[in-house]
């Protein structure tokens, strides 16, 4: 199992599309193990995106993650990190495919709605940012036997 950091973007929240995005997240299978809204600091915002620091969006991408509350996600399934990579779509919302949450929400290259971690790496150590111990949960959903196979011993 893999979990992953998922972050709705000021422009998300602002929107109103906080309930459509985590129901899509919900009806495919993926399971939110932590949620909570908060305004995300200039520390906490450069510390998250110090390896973009030196690019020419750097600061505008700073002053709109810092500029409204956020909602972020703590998001578990099999294959976690790369499904919720292809629900949210290119980077782009002009560019995405629709079907794909920016595809379908957004047309702006730089309000583009979502962020979600790009490998596994990048989720240990992001989650590490957002949660605090305790904050994301191990919990048994009743409809687990449902949504995977495990007739075969393992997780299909
Ligand atoms: P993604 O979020 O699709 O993984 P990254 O990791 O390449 O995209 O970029 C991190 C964030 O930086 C993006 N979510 C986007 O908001 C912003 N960003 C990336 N490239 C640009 C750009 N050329 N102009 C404006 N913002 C950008």
């Amino acid at each position: 199992m893999e979990t992953t950091l998922i972050i709705l973007k000021p422009d998300a929240v602002q929107r109103g599309l906080m309930g459509r995005i985590i129901t899509r997240f919900e009806e495919k299978g993926l399971q939110i193990v932590g949620c909570k809204l908060m305004q995300i600091s200039q520390q906490l915002a450069a510390t998250h995106y110090e390896a973009h620091q030196a690019k020419p969006f750097y600061a505008g991408l700073v002053r709109f993650m810092t500029s409204s509350p956020v909602l972020v996600m703590a998001v578990r399934g099999n294959g976690a990190i790369t499904i919720a990579r292809n629900m949210m779509g290119a980077t782009f919302g002009s560019k995405a495919n629709p079907g794909t949450i920016r595809g379908d929400f957004g047309v702006s290259n730089s309000f583009n709605l979502i962020h979600g971690s790009d490998s596994p790496e990048a989720a240990e150590r992001e989650l590490k940012l957002f949660f605090a111990p305790g904050e994301v949960l191990s919990w048994k959903r009743d409809g687990d036997g449902w949504i995977y196979d495990t007739s075969g011993g393992k997780i299909e």
